[in-house]
């Protein structure tokens, strides 16, 4: 069966909508300063394109200092491809920084030979030395199946000791996680977020990982992306900026009506067929067509002669037999926002406004000189299981109020021209203010320049 979750690594496209026309540059809050950079670096990885190079979340790889010398050694994960688990290529591995520009792999490193989708790094039991937590992928035959997360203890003698992250068995598919000290105790706390999946949150009780329930966001199932953790309005407490897929669907999820989606084997060959559905008044119906259905399960043609056989009925009607042991995958929510961290262990979800909405979001940065707010970036024109490539997202700027009073700038007048699929942004700082780097799939890396004129102070 193909992996049925959005692959943003492995797709590329050259497919552009209509450009809109940017403004003159004067009255721009960013500038396009990728050509006096001097950087010229594309986004890949040998044939792979990595879904997140500068990033310390996401799968990929990420830079720590594993045996703190003052190096930074290199992780990469394994994952995002097609192999069965137990293959020897899904091994992670380490590159140690011998301090004179060479790496040397690292044999201490355990050998999980699975999946993985995700990664980040944090010294979970403040010993001096960072922890590893790798977030796991299903098998692309094993697909709806729990699978397991683990934290790679670093023990001091340059090896890993691995433990499985209790709590964290998921059928969804992990695609983002993070670390941060979210109720403020001086303990890093880990965060993921996936497909088919609430965001988590796993609190940090002195060295281990505690899944905590988070009351309302335990209900936002949706088909996350990407989850930074950062202090947006600047009250003391991190808040969950979280991607989600986004809101210009034909798939509109609710908390009463999900989108659905059964792994059951309808015509009993042996292998799974997977059947999306959305709901109407609590009924769950297919989301393909009869033709569609039948193109993907053929002996239904038999069954359903007439389309008056199968317009208007449930799947349970359609197919209750092959239905009535399969728990479904549950998507409730497609809208990307902030979760505000309210103490307590309680986050109120703040959903961007619509002209964010319009795309899958994959990247975010904060910035706070002069005037607070957050870039947002993303796009996924590959092939969407389930449907076509959506609409453009051009790159966004929100301006952060105290009181809620967001205001979107759109890429035309903000100067944050972003053409293509996001994939990443990170912010550097220098001598001479912020850049942001913004990471594309299947592109040069492009650098954008803050600029604090005086008319967009306090603006
Ligand atoms: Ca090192
Ligand atoms: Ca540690
Ligand atoms: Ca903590
Ligand atoms: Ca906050």
């Amino acid at each position: 069966m193909k992996a049925f979750f959005l692959s943003p690594i492995l797709l590329a496209s050259t497919i552009f909508a209509q450009t809109p026309q940017a403004a003159p540059v004067s009255s721009m809050r960013f500038e396009d300063a990728t050509e006096k950079s001097g950087i010229a670096f594309t986004h890949s990885f040998g044939a792979q394109k990595l879904g997140s190079l500068l990033e310390s979340t996401g799968s990929g790889c990420v830079w720590f200092d594993f045996n703190n010398d003052g190096f930074p050694d290199l992780y990469v994960a394994s994952g995002g491809n097609e192999l069965p688990d137990g293959s020897p290529e899904l091994a992670d591995r380490l590159y140690i920084n011998d301090g004179h520009g060479h790496f040397n792999k690292s044999t201490a490193l355990p050998s999980i030979r699975k999946n993985k989708s995700a990664i980040a790094v944090s010294d979970v039991d403040h010993d001096g030395f960072p922890d590893v937590f790798v977030g796991g992928a299903p098998e692309s035959d094993h697909f709806g199946k729990p699978y397991a997360s683990y934290l790679l203890m670093n023990n001091r003698h340059g090896s890993f000791t691995v433990n499985e992250v209790p709590q964290l068995r998921t059928s969804g598919v992990l695609h983002s996680a993070a670390f941060a000290d979210l109720n403020n105790d001086g303990w890093p706390d880990l965060v993921v977020a996936g497909e088919w999946m609430p965001i988590r949150i796993f609190i940090n009780q002195h060295g281990k990982l505690v899944g905590q329930s988070t009351g309302d966001m335990a209900k936002q199932s949706g088909w996350w992306q990407r989850i930074v953790l950062v202090d947006v309005n600047g009250d003391g407490l991190t808040d969950i900026i979280a991607g989600n897929y986004g809101l210009n669907s034909k798939l509109m999820p609710t908390p009463n009506n999900p989108v659905k989606l059964f792994l059951t084997d309808l015509d009993k060959n042996g292998t799974i067929d997977p059947l999306l559905t959305i709901s109407s008044k609590g009924r769950d119906y297919t989301f393909l067509g009869k033709g569609d259905i039948e193109k993907q399960v053929p002996v239904l043609k038999k069954e359903f002669l007439y389309y008056h056989d199968f317009a208007g009925k449930t799947v349970q009607e359609l197919f209750g037999n092959s239905l009535h042991s399969v728990k479904p995958l549950i998507a409730t929510s497609f809208s990307s926002g902030i979760f505000y961290n309210k103490g307590k262990g309680n986050f109120e979800f703040s959903a961007f406004p619509r002209n964010m909405q319009v795309s899958t979001l994959f990247a975010f940065a904060t910035f706070s000189e002069g005037e607070k707010g957050l870039l947002a970036a993303g796009n996924f024109w590959g092939v969407v299981p389930y449907e076509g490539r959506y609409d453009a997202d051009y790159g966004d700027v929100l301006l952060i109020n105290k009181n809620g009073n967001n205001r979107y700038i759109p890429a035309v007048s903000s100067g944050l021209f972003l053409r293509g699929e996001v994939r990443d942004i990170k912010a550097l700082h220098t001598a001479k203010g912020v850049i942001y780097a913004v990471a594309f799939n299947n592109d040069a890396i492009h650098f954008f320049r803050q600029q604090l004129e005086p008319h967009h102070r306090g603006s």
